[in-house]
């Protein structure tokens, strides 16, 4: 049994979706970041750099932050949505990218672009491009390909599961979909996954998953 300590964000989305999509017991816990409830001390006893989401997993004792290890270590665990061989590594590089780019660039997007217009027009500008930037490299790398990692067409891992719910703030992030018809295509079909869907409102219901 696995317990899950998150939130409504994109980092806390990309661990429920993998567990639904393992089909593996877990016990969702809301952790208010509206609330400081990432501060708490009992929180900062699994998570110390205070940021959700974490898992205490009881049938080993690990507990664990960071998602990039988080999804590491459950797709090991269960042996699922990890490539094989070379493309392990290509699976690893592409979920790294994520975790140095996608995220934390897409993150200040959201903080600057949607939550303090008009504060800052350079860090408005800076992180607008960034962003375009970050999509224009997420399409070229689905040009021929339905998933991010895997041989020929790609294979369904870890990667896409923690880059989709970072695109599925487009609309935050003022990015349209349809000038980066691979990421569309991907993200559309990442989204009719049940699992997806049923990830995306851990650990309660904001809004239907949206749709470009
Ligand atoms: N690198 C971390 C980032 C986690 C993170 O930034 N979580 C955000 C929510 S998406 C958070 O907890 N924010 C609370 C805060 O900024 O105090 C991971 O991948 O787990």
């Amino acid at each position: 049994m696995i317990d899950l300590y998150t939130w409504t964000t994109p980092n806390g989305r990309k661990v429920s979706i993998l567990l639904e999509e393992l089909g593996v017991p877990y016990a969702a816990h809301a952790i208010d970041i509206t609330k400081d409830e990432q501060f708490a001390p009992d929180f900062l006893k699994i998570a110390p750099n205070n940021r959700i989401p974490a898992i205490v997993d009881h049938d080993t004792g690990i507990q664990m932050m960071e998602t990039g290890a988080i999804m590491m270590y459950l797709a090991d665990k269960y042996g699922q949505f990890q490539c094989d061989g070379d493309e392990y590594w290509r699976m690893v590089e592409w979920l790294m990218w994520q975790m140095g780019g996608l995220g934390p660039m897409l993150g200040q997007t959201h903080h600057f672009v949607k939550y303090n217009k008009g504060k800052s027009a350079y860090a408005e500008e800076r992180y607008s491009a960034e962003a375009l930037r970050l999509y224009g490299v997420l399409d070229r790398r689905l040009e021929g390909r339905d998933y991010i990692a895997g041989i020929g067409r790609g294979m369904y891992s870890i990667a896409d599961m923690a880059c989709w719910p970072w695109v599925s703030r487009f609309e935050w992030q003022e990015v349209d979909l349809n000038a980066f018809p691979n990421v569309k295509d991907w993200y559309l079909r990442i989204a009719a996954r049940p699992a997806v869907q049923a990830g995306y409102s851990v650990p309660k219901f904001t809004t239907d998953v949206p749709m470009p």
